[in-house]
């Protein structure tokens, strides 16, 4: 434990839970702070915290909005963040906006940080909530511009951070309004090293998971009992929640790309696609692994898997510092899987590859793509290649998380199996 969770958990108290959470120092997002301060020049950032209904969904407890926790690391509804950067004479500030002390929620939501416990996370200055939009106005009156994260696509509802900015806008008239995600998404997209540890201990969790499925897989289990079986073993190993829902589809349903009813029984013969996951301290995993209900693959499905898995290997070795994901070229990661299954396969069947090869993963198993294809040291990401057949009743998926090094990558999810003869000895076992 380093000191300033210590001292961040005795601010709290004697009723604190023992939770492991896990925080980064309060200088890293210190830093990310100054950085987006940097990147933008002068003007003034507002970024709002998830309030308690925002950051909810169905059974999952509260979820902070992804671009606050990067900037403050902290957990709970109902907060905010203004970043004035230096501009003219006027210094640097960032203020953290947090909800007065509440009797009512204590009572219903537990013990919660107040303005003098807040300071621990590190923020120069920590104001109660209610002062939020007096101190805006007042900083946006020497400031031109005013930074936020606008509405994210047409015909959605405005959340809370949305519905300020606009509310802001009015107010200051003059002032124009800029959107900070492609700056935000350009600072996530690099993960520091205290990040890069908490994501390959979620990987690790949600390996467990995926070992826990291929001891239960067998014909007549529900793709319910599957997932059951997952979700158990990721809790177990140390993850909060799962980071999606887990997709576990049998027959037909592998090639149905997210599949989450879970609904059909396991048949003889076929194959079931896992595509499973779960969160540690906020960061999240994404596995797949395709396995044959019977615990070894027909010949047709054989052959389909190991051409799947062959695109994979290239993609994989061919991840690399200024390598790009998305490129069809030959600098291409794309590219380089697309020729894969000309070359190996047979005709057409580049045609039944009909997703993206990968996607960044951090904060949120989807993380903002950043403005840039090239990939740098740092940046975590999955490669996933898959074929879909829903003719011949299946499809395979292998998807692996890499984290960018110096002349290469370093498969994160290198300790669960790929290799068919590997997937049938465990099953066998
Ligand atoms: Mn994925």
């Amino acid at each position: 434990m380093n000191p300033r969770r210590r001292t961040f958990l005795l601010g709290l108290g004697a009723l604190a839970p023992a939770a492991a959470w896990e925080r980064e120092s309060a200088a890293i997002y210190s830093q990310r702070r100054r950085a987006l301060a940097e990147a933008v020049g002068g003007g003034l950032i507002v970024v709002l915290g998830y309030d308690e209904y925002e950051g909810r969904s169905g059974y999952s407890s509260f979820r902070q909005e992804s671009h606050f926790y990067y900037l403050t690391g902290h957990n709970e509804p109902g907060a905010a963040l203004a970043i004035a950067p230096e501009s003219g004479r006027r210094p640097y500030r960032e203020i953290l906006f947090v909800p007065e002390a509440d009797a009512h929620a204590s009572k219903w939501l537990g013990p919660r940080l107040g303005i003098d416990d807040a300071g621990e996370l590190g923020v120069d200055e920590v104001l109660s909530r209610s002062a939020m939009e007096p101190q805006a106005r007042m900083l946006l009156k020497e400031r031109k511009r005013l930074y936020g994260l606008l509405p994210g696509g047409p015909g959605r509802d405005r959340n809370a951070a949305e519905r300020l900015l606009a509310r802001l806008q009015e107010v200051c008239r003059r002032k124009d309004v800029r959107d900070i995600r492609s700056r935000l998404a350009r600072l996530r997209a690099v993960k520091s090293t205290g990040e890069i540890a908490t994501i390959q201990k979620a990987v690790d969790a949600s390996i467990e998971a995926h070992l826990a499925a291929w001891k239960v897989i067998r014909p007549g289990v529900t793709e319910q009992q599957v997932a059951g079986a997952m979700v158990g073993a990721a809790l177990t190993a140390g993850c909060e929640r799962m980071a999606y829902p887990p997709i576990v589809g049998s027959g037909l349903n592998s090639t149905i790309l997210h599949y989450d009813r879970n609904d059909a029984t396991l048949a003889a013969g076929g194959v079931v696609l896992m595509d499973v996951g779960g969160e540690y301290s906020r960061y999240a995993a994404d596995i797949t692994r395709t396995v044959p209900v019977s615990g070894v693959f027909s010949d047709r499905r054989r052959k389909i898997y190991d051409l799947v898995l062959g695109a994979q290997k290239q993609a994989v070795a061919a991840v690399k510092p200024g390598a790009r994901l998305y490129a069809h070229g030959p600098s291409g990661l794309t590219g380089i899987v697309e020729r894969w299954f000309e070359r190996h396969g047979e005709p057409g069947i580049g045609s039944r590859f009909t997703h993206g090869l990968g996607h960044h993963v951090g904060l949120d198993v989807h993380d903002p793509r950043p403005p840039e294809d090239e990939l740098q040291r740092g940046m975590v990401l999955t490669i996933e290649p898959g074929l879909y057949l829903p003719d011949e009743g299946f499809g395979v998926r292998i998807e692996d998380m890499v984290v960018v090094t110096d002349d290469g990558c370093r498969t994160m999810t290198g300790r669960l199996p790929k290799e068919a003869e590997a997937i049938e000895a465990i099953m066998a076992a």
